[in-house]
């Protein structure tokens, strides 16, 4: 845990969370600005600023991660869904602690903003 994380609080149950899913690796609570109907934030419980760090260092955690975005699509979702990792300032990520953002129950467009 990352004292100073946001996430990490909210894994830990010191910041409240509409959560959706757990795991042993992984937690799934709604985000706080939905960008769709469904918009789920899907995290893991260990601190790793991005998703590629979590693969580098825990690959367990991360094909766990992976499927619990599949959970959280079918049971909260329309079965469609975009998952999405921004990765870097530039690329929008404002937490630094690695999270997908499973997106549903809405048409996407392509290419995203
Ligand atoms: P990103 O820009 O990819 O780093 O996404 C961070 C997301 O985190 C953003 O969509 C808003 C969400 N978020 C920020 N603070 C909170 C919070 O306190 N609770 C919840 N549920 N979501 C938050």
């Amino acid at each position: 845990m990352s004292g100073d994380c946001l996430f990490c609080r909210i894994v830990a149950g010191d910041v409240p969370a509409d959560v959706v899913a757990e795991t042993e690796h992984s937690v799934a609570f709604r985000d706080i600005d939905p960008q769709a109907p469904t918009h789920v934030l899907v995290i893991p419980r260990r601190h790793e600023p991005d998703v590629s760090s979590l693969a580098a260092a825990d690959p367990e955690a991360t094909i766990d991660l992976i499927g619990l975005t599949r959970t959280v699509a079918d049971q909260h979702g329309s079965g469609s869904y975009r998952l999405v990792f921004n990765t870097g300032a530039d690329a929008h990520q404002t937490v630094f602690h690695c999270h997908g953002h499973v997106l549903s129950g809405r048409p996407l467009g392509w290419p995203p903003g």
